[in-house]
């Protein structure tokens, strides 16, 4: 199975140049153990340090752990225009059937590939493992990677192609996620269409002092450097250069956290590939806030300045109280346009990115998260469990790549079709969550083919319902595909999985 490398190897250097290096950027402290520790050990430390781009540290330090980088809010900013669900509730009219039999005919000359970013921890989760090994099936409990292959082998039947899949991990579940598909045997797919790669990790910066914080004597704190980091990820694994080789151009890019969703859409591609008013850079899915105070990014675009009509995601905590609140007529939100983090992107477009700056690749802006990280004291080693934050993380966000492009198009879907995220152990976001909104939609599905359902007193189905992706996407293909096997009736209490 072909695992890619995140960069090129690194040459280890002498100790003499590194130590003048880290003293060169006030990170001098690195080494300072150096001495104690085994030959092993000093040399992972000098590969961990060659590994970072010490020479940014004191601009990061200055922008993002000596301040607290101010948001600018775009000039005029305006809610993004979108292709929204129906055609008539934004007067925007548009033909989903033109556009998905051009996205079908894409995927049919194998011009897709999938895309999951599959590097986070589940540590909100309270689950140790990789978070795609986490139990999803709201009645079967198959794990999330399971059901994204069922989606790609449900691809297959119905296009007659297989699809690429390309798994970004990172360090802390690169070697769990690879033996987890190997010993499930990729889940029936071909292993040689299953990639893994890592992301780029960041160092962990001290919140006072900005120094790179240690996780042991030999070893540098370093975290993940966000989602936003797949589109360099991408590039420096040859992952590009792979979809290349096999005629890829589109990226169909999604979050490991959510089990249903539209793994390969026909008509998100389909627009996103031909819309007149796309550049097929990158596109993204929107679902309607549930309320104005709702924890989503929502789509907005420049109103005015050089920017004008560039589509970007603003960050809930960024967006102004009064913005989030205004209201349009009917009294629905006109900021309403949250994103779920589901985005096509073109091979071109990632390729270019990493191109345009002569090998140095290109930034995106970090984003700065305040955390609790135990580390040892660079003086005396010793262990420190904080109470408080001690830590900066920086974090690239994937969205942010979009005001680079020159028209981007935002689709709006719904919820219960393919909204159901696995974030929390309970409550908002959570398994129950999300097997609920899996039965719902489940529901929608075999009610609108005539099969009768149970119902509680406040109207949600009084049973447990899944729908493997590889048995069908939507109502229609659930159909075709279990015709003549669908039960007239589902009893109270029943699990059913199809
Ligand atoms: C993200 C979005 C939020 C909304 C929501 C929808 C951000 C900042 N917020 O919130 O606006 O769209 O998703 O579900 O993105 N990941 C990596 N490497 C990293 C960090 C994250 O692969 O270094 C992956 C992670 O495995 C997961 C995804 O990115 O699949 C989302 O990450 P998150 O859980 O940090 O984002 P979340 O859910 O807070």
């Amino acid at each position: 199975m072909p695992t890619m490398t995140s960069a090129k190897p690194i040459e280890v250097p002498a100790i003499e140049s590194v130590r003048k290096r880290l003293e060169a950027v006030g990170q001098g402290h690195l080494l300072n153990f150096y001495d104690e520790l085994d030959a092993e050990s000093r040399r992972s430390l000098l590969a961990q340090i060659a590994s970072i781009d010490m020479e940014s540290l004191p601009g990061l330090i200055r922008a993002y752990v000596h301040q607290k980088p101010e948001f600018a809010l775009p000039e005029s900013v305006a809610p993004a225009q979108y292709y929204p669900l129906a055609e008539t509730k934004t007067g925007r009219t548009w033909d989903r059937e033109h556009f998905r039999a051009k996205g079908q005919s894409l995927i049919r000359v194998g011009k897709v590939a999938a895309f999951v970013v599959a590097g986070g921890q589940g540590s909100r989760l309270g689950y140790e493992g990789p978070k795609g090994c986490f139990p999803a099936g709201a009645v079967t409990g198959k794990p999330l990677f399971a059901i994204f292959a069922e989606a790609l082998l449900g691809a297959r039947d119905r296009y007659g192609v297989d699809i690429p899949w390309y798994i970004m991990t990172s360090p802390l579940n690169h070697a769990q996620t690879v033996s987890y598909f190997e010993a499930n045997g990729h889940f029936g797919l071909k292993p040689a269409n299953v990639m893994f790669f890592q992301q780029g990790m960041m160092p962990t910066l001290d919140i006072k002092s900005g120094k790179v914080l240690m996780a042991g004597k030999g070893e540098v704190a370093t975290n993940p450097d966000g989602h936003g980091g797949s589109l360099r990820a991408l590039w420096q694994s040859s992952a590009i250069e792979d979809m290349k080789r096999r005629g890829v151009e589109i990226i169909s890019y999604f979050q490991v956290d959510n089990p249903i969703v539209n793994v390969v859409d026909p008509v998100f591609i389909g627009l996103h590939a031909t819309a007149p008013d796309s550049s097929a850079q990158m596109s993204s899915k929107m679902v309607s806030k549930r309320d104005a105070a709702e924890k989503v990014g929502v789509f907005c675009c420049h109103g005015a300045g050089r920017h004008v009509g560039r589509v970007e995601v603003i960050e809930y905590s960024d967006l102004p109280g009064e913005l989030a609140e205004q209201r349009m007529h009917d009294g629905s939100l006109r900021f309403c346009a949250g994103s779920i983090a589901v985005h096509v992107l073109g091979v071109k477009f990632v390729e270019e990115l990493n191109r345009n700056t002569a090998g140095t690749g290109f930034a995106l802006p970090f984003h700065r998260a305040e955390k609790k990280v135990a580390c040892i004291d660079p003086e005396t080693g010793s262990a420190v469990t904080p109470s408080a934050n001690n830590a900066v993380k920086l974090e690239a966000f994937v969205f942010d790549a979009l005001p680079l492009c020159e028209k981007s198009i935002v689709l709006e879907t719904d919820r219960v079709e393919e909204f159901a995220p696995i974030k929390n152990a309970s409550g908002v976001d959570s398994a129950e969550s999300s097997s609920r909104i899996q039965t719902q939609r489940a529901a929608r599905w075999l009610e609108s083919l005539g099969v009768e359902l149970p119902r509680d007193g406040s109207g949600a189905p009084d049973c447990t319902l899944e729908v493997s992706p590889r048995t069908a996407t939507n109502a229609d293909e659930l159909a075709s595909a279990a015709a003549g096997r669908l039960p007239k009736r589902v009893e109270r209490g029943q699990r059913l999985a199809l």
